[in-house]
């Protein structure tokens, strides 16, 4: 039962696709004020856990922390971190009383879950100008599939998308990616994929490739293709300031970038230096952003990944003036001021609420300023992408994932979490954000394995590629500066052969179980509490998820450790992949257990009677016989296996499915 109250005049975000009527009266749980904006007040019991909020920072029980929507640039991931690049805000309470809220708000709003005062649930923004949602459920679960139901199908990529990726900011030249590749072949560890990050532009324009390192690109992308390795590039938000660009002339000719309050178009300064926003929330400027990806689309590229679309900023001209307005006025009167004004200042430049409010959105009639509409950005971005690949070949499926997002963008791509840390916690933080991400629609995600900022160490980043393992996107990314980690650069780089295989050995069974989610508006993965609701150790396992109907799985994330402590349920096979290619298996009763897992071993939990295929290695995803597999758990059940050609849409054709026995 999903009920929706709207208050003052909202913006249309089309995060909800289902036709709700506005309910006339108010909500059956919270009391929500409309004095000072818009609050949400709700008196939290002892015993309640609260999920939710997409990718966000801290736990999967989201109590005790507050939670700022604020699609925010911030590389450094600290525990005390409110704001990220997304704002996905559905959240459940769950407890004796049970319901899910949606509050559809484009701009700053806050969740105060129990962090001013331990027993409040505080929902807060500043304009009362928007949709809530409750739902109702007889589960936390149920809750979480009726919200999935209302937002649309959630975006499936190409097959070649589930294979491993590696990527690294700093890759330049042919050269640069013709090593990557060999690194991978030459040693058979498994690959599909190579991110383009900004270098392969040509002064960091979109569109655009790199004049001298990149000639005869679409040649280039054949000789990858044919060693079965897929380029996806990067696009930034910001379109270079550049006298003579075509995506510059066009879009300043049409007006199809976001304009200041006086009719000139808004300057950000981004990688290129100068950029103007195209403003993707205009109908029309989507389209024609969506257009300009043909470029690279005809070159044969068929995946993208989209940055920098919070939409972040570095400085504008109007900040430089704040600054040094700061600085003039400390140096003609030092003893009135500190220099730390001037270092404030100066730290205040980059996404600045300020400039956030110094531009303009053009949708219909209405001129609509920024910061109302803020957290929209990066979700309208991926939709001009998405909508432009469906008008070019609409049969067909392109991998695209964003930084930014907003609830909605999950029909058109999917996301990975920005840029993490080398640091162990924030393998753990990967985990937390899984099954949080996939309650708000987003299905195809992952982190940068081995950590994206500080250097990676080889335990760190083996232990995080046996997490990667089972996340729909697994790719390997790192900052231009920090230490080499692909997997070839580190000793015994077998072992690194053999957890990336373990992800090509699973693949027949994590694609049937993305598939089935996907197609079904269902988790991939799950809390353990959404599928054991009456146990309750099962409420406080933050570091264990239920993936699929199969599996569990609890990866090691500290380091030095040899095994960890894991909570089963129920009885469950306990199965290790081991170096030497065979499995260990071993049935345990349910309970508290320590298990032994080495660095070179990928571990996880089969469900009581129920079974996976495993199929044979390989070394990218085409290869890989899902026909020919061997089956491990409990024998008796059946299995429904899922599979398709990968390219195209003919998701509803019967024969995809197969039912195996064993
Ligand atoms: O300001 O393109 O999150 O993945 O490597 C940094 C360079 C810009 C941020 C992305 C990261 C990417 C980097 N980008």
């Amino acid at each position: 039962m999903i009920r929706k109250y709207v208050y003052g005049t909202p913006f249309n975000t089309e995060a909800v696709i289902a036709d709700i009527k506005a309910d006339s009266g108010s909500p059956a749980y919270g009391t929500v004020g409309l004095e000072e904006g818009f609050s949400f007040m709700y008196t939290l019991k002892e015993r309640d856990v609260v999920y939710g909020l997409g990718e966000a920072n801290r736990g999967i029980n989201k109590r005790g922390g507050c939670y700022i929507s604020d699609c925010t640039d911030n590389p450094n991931h600290t525990e005390d971190v409110r704001s990220l690049y997304a704002a996905h805000n559905f959240i459940v309470v769950a407890g004796d009383t049970c319901f899910g809220l949606f509050v559809d708000y484009p701009s700053k709003l806050t969740f105060d879950i129990g962090f001013t005062r331990m027993d409040t649930l505080a929902i807060i923004c500043e304009t009362g100008d928007l949709c809530l949602y409750v739902i109702e459920g007889e589960s936390s679960y149920d809750i979480v599939k009726q919200f999935r139901k209302i937002i649309g199908r959630s975006y499936i990529p190409p097959k070649f998308a589930f294979g491993f990726g590696q990527s690294r900011w700093g890759y330049q030249t042919k050269e640069d990616f013709r090593q990557v590749a060999e690194g991978y072949r030459k040693n058979h560890i498994p690959l599909d994929m190579i991110y383009m990050d900004i270098d392969y532009m040509q002064d960091y324009k979109d569109f655009t490739l790199h004049e001298e390192n990149f000639r005869d690109f679409p040649r280039f992308v054949q000789e990858m293709k044919d060693q079965n390795i897929r380029l996806i590039p990067i696009i930034d938000a910001g379109v270079k300031v550049e006298k003579g660009y075509e995506v510059y002339e066009e879009g300043v000719k049409n007006r199809y970038f976001c304009q200041r309050e006086d009719g000139s178009d808004f300057v950000a300064a981004v990688w290129p230096g100068d950029t103007h926003f195209p403003d993707v929330l205009n109908p029309e400027a989507r389209k024609w952003f969506g257009d300009q990806y043909r470029f690279l689309m005809e070159q044969g590229i068929e995946g993208f990944w989209n940055d920098m679309n919070e939409p972040a900023i570095f400085y504008t001209p109007e900040g430089i003036k704040r600054v040094s307005q700061v600085m003039k006025s400390f140096l003609e009167n030092p003893e009135a001021g500190s220099p730390w004004d001037v270092k404030d200042a100066l730290e205040a430049l980059s996404g600045n609420q300020d400039d956030y409010k110094a531009f303009y959105h053009q949708v219909g009639k209405e001129r609509i300023c920024h910061d109302k509409v803020h957290n929209l950005f990066g979700f309208n971005m991926t939709r001009a992408a998405g909508e432009a690949f469906e008008r070019i070949a609409p049969d067909r499926r392109f991998l695209m994932f964003s930084r930014s997002s907003y609830i909605g963008m999950h029909r058109y791509g999917g996301l990975w979490t920005g840029d993490n840390k080398s640091w162990w916690s924030h393998m753990l933080l990967n985990l937390k954000m899984m099954p949080s991400l996939n309650m708000c629609g987003f299905l195809y995600i992952g982190a940068d394995l081995g950590g994206f900022g500080a250097n990676a160490t080889r335990d760190l980043v083996l232990r995080w590629l046996a997490l990667g393992v089972f996340t729909p996107l697994m790719r390997n990314h790192a900052a231009i500066g920090t230490r080499d980690q692909e997997c070839y650069r580190f000793e015994n780089m077998e072992d690194f052969r053999h957890v990336v295989g373990v992800r090509y050995r699973l693949l027949p069974y994590l694609y049937s179980e993305y598939m089935k989610a996907a197609l079904s508006d269902d988790l991939y993965f799950k809390p353990l509490a959404f599928v054991y609701p009456e146990d309750s150790h099962c409420l406080q396992a933050e570091d264990q998820l239920m993936l699929g109907n199969e599996i569990m799985i609890a990866p090691v994330y500290t380091q030095n450790a040899t095994g960890r402590y894991v909570y089963l349920p129920e009885e469950m096979k306990f199965v290790k992949f081991l170096p030497n290619g065979s499995l260990y298996e071993e049935i345990l009763p349910a309970g508290h257990h320590y298990v032994e897992i080495a660095l070179n071993e990928v571990p996880l939990f089969i469900r009581k009677g129920k079974w996976i295929p495993i199929a044979d290695g390989a070394e990218h995803v085409e290869a890989v016989n899902a026909s020919r597999y061997t089956a491990v758990g409990y024998a008796g059940g059946e299995y429904v296996l899922y599979e398709d050609d990968g390219i195209h849409k003919d998701y509803d054709n019967p024969e995809n499915w197969k039912t195996l026995k064993y």
